[in-house]
C-alpha cells in the first residue's frame, strides 16, 4: 500500500515519462527530416525506453493497488535545425527528469515509503546513464563543428542502437 501523496507524484511522473517519449519520437522524425537516419533510430529507441519507464511506474501503481490517473500529454517542441540542438535539448530535459526523480525519492524518504524508494532506485541509476550519454553526444557534436564526416560517422554509430526492454 502506498500513500496518496506518493500515488499522485507517481502519476505525475508517468505523465513526464510519456512526455519524454513523445519528445523523442518528435526528435526521431526531425532527424529523418534532416537526413540523419541513424539519429532517427537512436531517438526512436529512446522513445521506446521512455514508454517503458512510464509502464514501469504504471505497473508499480497497479501492484500497490493504487489509482492510475492519466493526464494529457503536452505537444513537444518539434523544430530543431541541427542534431546538436536536439542533444542539447535532450540533456536539458533529462536534467529536469533527474530532478523530478530526486524529488520523488525525497518524498518517498520523508513518507518512510521503503518499497517506493527501492523501485525508484532503478530510475536514479538510469538517469546517471542517460545524462552521461547525452553529455558525450553534445561534446562530440560540438567538437565536430561543421565537419560533415564526423557527423556522418556519429550518425552511423547512433544507427546501431537496439531497444532492450529494461
Ligand atoms: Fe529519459 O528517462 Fe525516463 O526516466
Amino acid at each position: 500500500m502506498i500513500g496518496k501523496k506518493i500515488e499522485k507524484a507517481l502519476n505525475e511522473q508517468i505523465n513526464r515519462e510519456l512526455y519524454s517519449a513523445y519528445l523523442y519520437l518528435g526528435m526521431s522524425a526531425q532527424s529523418h527530416a534532416l537526413g540523419l537516419r541513424g539519429a532517427g533510430n537512436w531517438f526512436y529507441v529512446q522513445y521506446q525506453e521512455e514508454t517503458g519507464h512510464a509502464l514501469k511506474l504504471y505497473k508499480y501503481l497497479l501492484e500497490q493497488g493504487a489509482g492510475v490517473e492519466l493526464a494529457s500529454i503536452d505537444k513537444p517542441k518539434a523544430t530543431f535545425t541541427t542534431l546538436l540542438a536536439m542533444f542539447e535539448a535532450t540533456l536539458k530535459h533529462e536534467r529536469f527528469i533527474t530532478q523530478s526523480i530526486n524529488d520523488l525519492m525525497g518524498l518517498a524518504v520523508s513518507e518512510k515509503d521503503y518499497a517506493t524508494q527501492i523501485m525508484l532506485q532503478w530510475f536514479v541509476t538510469e538517469q546517471v546513464e542517460e545524462e552521461a550519454n547525452d553529455t558525450e553526444f553534445v561534446t562530440t557534436l560540438k567538437m565536430a563543428g561543421s565537419s560533415a564526416g564526423t557527423l556522418l560517422m556519429l550518425d552511423k554509430q547512433l544507427g546501431k542502437r537496439v531497444f532492450k526492454a529494461g
